[in-house]
């Protein structure tokens, strides 16, 4: 998988060399490209936003400049990525989803985000067509200062799942069985009592139809915490 991602602060995305993302990059399974989005600014001052039509407060990011940085990477095949609050909630069904791609754009936005003509040039036909889809997508409800830590976020997310991230793929396979996609019963490792608190019991007994079912109940009632 190919990731680029388009920003006007490239050193946010310094931890993609770090950790899961930083090996998933170093054996070639996913290759990471950072584009200074500034770098396309054709104006006197770089400037990479303007005031709105209509007024208002702050600034909204200039299609001039993200059309210039976008052009290149708008290959065949390609998902593009809008990062804003206002978009579809990110959630680990969009991860998997976007897990089978071959190449996604990361669009981050800054300030009030950027020129609507944006996202409507690059959902054309002229565009979906050759199999390029535009998403806007935010990752939870509450206002960031930009997209950068949103589409770290989904980087993540989406890397995690391609095949030969993980070093143990049945962590995977046992998250797909969860409806949720991801684990909800609480874990334990040595010692068995740590400040005289034990293990649960059942987890050292060695039945594993009964520890499947602890564990199951356990979620449910972590599930029913959280709703
Ligand atoms: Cl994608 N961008 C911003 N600015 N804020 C957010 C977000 C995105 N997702 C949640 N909050």
């Amino acid at each position: 998988m190919k990731i680029d991602v388009v920003t006007i602060f490239p050193d946010y995305f310094a931890p993609l060399k770090l950790s899961l993302l930083g090996k998933a990059s170093e054996s070639g399974i996913v290759e990471f490209q950072i584009h200074d989005l500034r770098s396309f600014a054709r104006n006197n001052h770089h400037a990479v936003d303007d005031t709105p039509y209509g007024g208002g407060a702050g600034m909204v990011m200039l299609p001039e400049v993200w059309g210039l940085a976008l052009d290149p990477l708008m290959v065949e095949n390609t998902d593009l990525i809008i990062l804003t609050p206002a978009g579809k909630r990110f959630d680990q069904p969009m991860a998997e989803s976007l897990s089978a791609s071959s190449h996604i754009v990361f669009a981050c936005g800054r300030y009030e985000g950027i020129d609507d003509r944006v996202r409507q040039h690059y959902s054309t036909q002229e565009y979906s067509s050759r199999n390029i889809r535009v998403h806007e997508v935010s990752i939870g409800d509450y206002v960031l200062g930009g997209g950068e830590v949103a589409s770290l976020v989904m980087i993540e997310a989406i890397t995690r799942l391609l095949p030969g991230v993980l070093g143990n793929p049945l962590s995977l396979s046992e998250e797909s069985h969860n409806e949720d996609g991801y684990l909800e019963y609480p874990n334990f490792t040595k010692p068995s009592i740590w400040r005289d608190i034990p293990v649960p019991e059942i987890l050292l007994s060695g039945n594993h139809g009964e520890i499947a079912k602890w564990r199951a109940e356990q979620a449910s009632k972590r599930a029913e915490n959280n709703i």
